[in-house]
């Protein structure tokens, strides 16, 4: 073990982080439309190493980040995920019910922002580790650990005033094959990352109320 001393804040202190840490994430929005303006690679870098201190099962850090910025990668992947999606939302792989759901978010098989976006973060979770010489690493909470990953990404880039959006193709097998990943991972979301476009809109949404996201006892 080792020291560990977090510094002691006062209470008003704590209510001002508290309120702006709010007030900036309630700012963010998913885009769905990208600029092709491009971002230094540095910066979602460290996005990612935000992403990269998430608590995690057994502290395996069961996540893989793969920054695609290479334009003729982006184009297979959006060739890719609009053959799936052409599937869901034109061949009637889309249950009624989702379709209804998504009416609102105006979402269609076309996804122009996986080529205008200058980078595509792609996030695998490791079903299990391997080690050095082979042998097969057990993971814990894999789903859980990757997700909280992704919870602290998204924060990061809207911190950072760039937006993303948490994108989930599906089925979304391809992204392995496309990106050469190996057979113990696999993808847990897909990020677009960039400016918006000029003039870009998004869902008219609002969020739940404090009294019904929470309970007290
Ligand atoms: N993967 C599809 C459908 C989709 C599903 C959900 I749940 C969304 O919140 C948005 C879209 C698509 O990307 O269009």
């Amino acid at each position: 073990m080792v020291p560990y001393d977090q510094p002691r804040r006062t209470v008003d202190e704590m209510t001002q982080r508290a309120t702006g840490f709010y007030e900036l994430l309630n700012t963010r929005r998913s885009v769905r439309s990208f600029a092709t303006d491009p971002v230094p690679q540095e910066l979602v870098e460290r996005a990612v190493m935000a992403a990269s201190t998430a608590p995690s099962g057994a502290h395996r850090q069961p996540w893989t980040f793969v920054l695609v910025g290479d334009p003729a990668l982006k184009t297979r992947i959006r060739q890719a995920a609009e053959d799936e999606e052409t599937e869901n939302y034109q061949g009637g792989r889309l249950p009624a019910e989702w379709r209804e759901a998504l009416a609102p978010l105006g979402t269609d098989s076309g996804k122009p922002y996986l080529e205008d976006a200058p980078w595509l973060v792609i996030l695998f979770e490791q079903r299990y580790g391997v080690a050095e010489n082979g042998d097969t690493i057990k993971n814990y909470y894999v789903k859980e650990s990757v997700g909280i990953a992704a919870g602290i990404f998204v924060a990061a880039i809207h911190n950072m005033g760039l937006s993303t959006l948490t994108h989930t193709p599906s089925p979304m097998a391809f992204l392995t094959r496309i990106l050469n990943r190996p057979e113990n991972e696999r993808p847990f979301a897909l990020f677009p990352v960039g400016f918006p476009v000029p003039g870009c809109t998004v869902p008219d949404l609002t969020r739940k109320s404090r009294d019904d996201v929470l309970i007290v006892r």
